[in-house]
């Protein structure tokens, strides 16, 4: 499987897994990788090829790994390295790829390198993070805020200076400016690859390269990101990356993923063109803003779906020789179903609906654990359940501003990273869904009916087959990889429809977020003449109701979050 094989992402459906949360096998209440590899043939059966976990390195784990004090060890609440290595030989030995999380923007602060760097101004480490003098009046460096709160400043006695993080005051951002560090960064992604990884994802790589005036920014982000503004796509990171690809990622058969932030498709393009030998694909941020209210995430907003389809579509059509990352979910973002879908009356319907949408699409599609059963957000009762560093940021944000509980309970409940993480809910029967025989670090909902993958295996009409249908359907369909896109319908309020084509057939892919019947039928498709002639020819691939009509040409309504795919083949007559 090591084999030269070119471009296999393009062909790949992933499946992330967020380690503490998936499978824990002994019993401490978190996950840890001999869950993982106890859960490999599941992970089989739904047909993903590739693996994205997760951070699993050492780390104080102030922000659940992203803050990574040794690159090169396992922690131990996971397991050993010996225990990784045996999770990729049996996961290869089944067909299936493991790409690692790199996460190089930052350090933990107790990383080595910043222990030294931070002890004097003249180390060997001392360059290896970014540190500024106060302003001549005394005041911070600039007006940059951090992710999780408070400036993205912090002083230190012993430099009499101040460093730069991005996110936590755990995670010092490292400064990709000095040569050293970014050696040492291609040495430790060497050790991983050449133990076999099957690639990398980046995180936050958009941000490596900051504009070298540190410029205060406009205060258009008051609570988050207010950085982004002076080090998002700065003015060195496609020369980094490229230089990262010369060194390290072009000597082995490997797949990179860089989450992207503030990115847009024209920057895009730049990091996945394959003659700029940058990435092989990014995760941008836009369609997961389009419900952002006056506190970005934790907001009480929906996403319109004219936007949704304007904005899909522009990623669909304007990576031309690049190549589009596909995802509704993954462990910073609250669950599909509960944000796009319904997650009460329709909530089998809505999820078979939004995976139908996303793998119809142009690009490499991401299943986040969970999303392949329908999982919907926990609505925790009580606000003290809520773990994650930038959800107990906002909630103390927003209890100086004012806010009340009420809203606050409501908006984390839509926005909180909590949404993503809570453990997998595996079989009915067991204690704590087979999760663990102990209590698990985070909880399970409360507010919710559980349903797990045991219901899910037993019904073959859950939310699970029909991932596994859209996944086998992606490699027997050359025209899902390969074939060009067009909105159709573009004006509906209620349908996202679109048309995959290639010289052979073409893919009707049609979507209702209606939560009730409307009034639908093939000719408001816009057929091509052809087509028309031939509606006896159009074949029902897939639908998220068992008794869609086979003649097609009867369908004269949607139903509530009803998918259809519909192929036009041309080879067959
Ligand atoms: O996330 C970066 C990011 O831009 C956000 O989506 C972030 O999760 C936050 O919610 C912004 O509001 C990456 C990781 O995926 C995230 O888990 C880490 O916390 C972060 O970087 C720092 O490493
Ligand atoms: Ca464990």
């Amino acid at each position: 499987m090591r084999g030269k094989s070119t471009d296999w992402w393009k062909s790949s459906v992933i499946y992330q897994i967020y380690p503490q949360s998936f499978q824990d096998s002994n019993n401490d209440g978190i996950g840890d990788l001999n869950g993982i590899r106890s859960r490999l043939d599941y992970i089989q059966k739904l047909g993903a090829d590739t693996i994205w976990l997760n951070p699993i390195y050492v780390s104080p784990l102030i922000d659940n790994g992203y803050d990574i004090a040794d690159y090169r060890a396992i922690h131990p609440q996971y397991g050993t390295m010996e225990d990784f290595e045996q999770l990729l030989r049996e996961a290869h030995e089944k067909g299936i790829r493991i790409i690692m999380d790199l996460v190089v923007n930052h350090t933990s602060d107790q990383h080595e390198w910043f222990k030294q760097s931070r002890s004097s101004r003249n180390n060997p480490y001392s360059d290896f993070y970014i540190w500024k003098d106060a302003k001549e009046d005394g005041s911070l460096p600039n007006n940059w805020g951090s992710t999780f709160g408070g400036p993205a400043w912090t002083y230190v006695p012993e430099r009499d200076q101040y460093y730069l993080h991005c996110f936590a005051k755990e995670q010092p951002d490292l400064n990709w400016e000095n040569p050293a560090v970014r050696e040492a960064v291609y040495e430790d992604m060497r050790f991983w690859l050449d133990k076999g990884v099957d690639g990398f994802r980046m995180d936050v790589i958009s941000v490596i390269s900051k504009d070298p005036a540190f410029p205060d920014n406009d205060g258009r982000f008051p609570y988050t990101k207010s950085y982004y503004m002076g080090s998002s796509n700065g003015p060195r990171v496609h020369e980094f990356l490229q230089e990262m690809n010369e060194q390290v990622l072009s000597r082995y058969d490997v797949m990179t993923v860089g989450e992207t932030p503030n990115t847009t498709t024209k920057q895009a393009l730049l990091f996945t063109d394959p003659a700029r030998k940058e990435l092989n694909m990014v995760f941008q941020f836009e369609h997961m803003h389009l419900d952002y209210g006056k506190y970005g995430k934790f907001s009480v907003e929906r996403a319109p779906l004219a936007d949704l389809k304007e904005n899909l579509s522009k990623w669909q059509n304007d990576l031309e020789q690049g190549w589009n990352s596909l995802y509704w979910n993954n462990h910073d973002q609250p669950r599909a179903v509960s944000r796009y879908g319904d997650d009460q009356r329709f909530r089998i319907e809505s999820a078979k609906m939004l995976g139908t949408l996303l793998h119809g699409m142009k690009g490499t599609p991401f299943v986040y654990m969970g999303e392949e059963i329908g999982q919907v957000n926990p609505e925790f009762e009580r606000l003290e359940d809520y773990q994650d560093i930038e959800t107990r940021a906002f909630i103390d944000l927003l209890r100086e501003n004012g806010e009340s509980e009420e809203f606050i309970r409501t908006v984390c409940h839509n926005g909180s990273r909590d949404n993503a993480r809570t453990p997998m809910q595996w079989d009915s029967n067991k204690s704590n869904y087979g999760f663990s025989k102990s209590e698990p670090w985070l909880p399970f909902t409360k507010a919710r009916d559980v349903f797990t993958v045991e219901d899910a295996l037993n019904d073959p009409n859950s939310v699970f087959y029909h991932y596994q249908k859209l996944i086998a359907l992606r490699k027997e369909l050359p025209v899902l990889r390969n074939g060009t896109y067009s909105l159709k319908m573009k004006d509906h309020p209620e349908i996202f429809a679109y048309k995959r084509a290639n010289e052979n057939s073409s893919l009707y892919i049609i979507c209702s977020f209606a939560d009730q019947d409307i009034p639908f039928s093939l000719s408001d498709l816009g057929l091509s003449k052809e087509e028309e002639k031939c509606l006896s020819c159009a074949k029902l691939l897939l639908s998220n109701y068992c008794d869609t009509p086979e003649t097609l040409s009867k369908i004269q309504t949607l139903r509530p979050y009803e998918a259809l795919m519909i192929l036009f083949d041309k080879t067959i007559d």
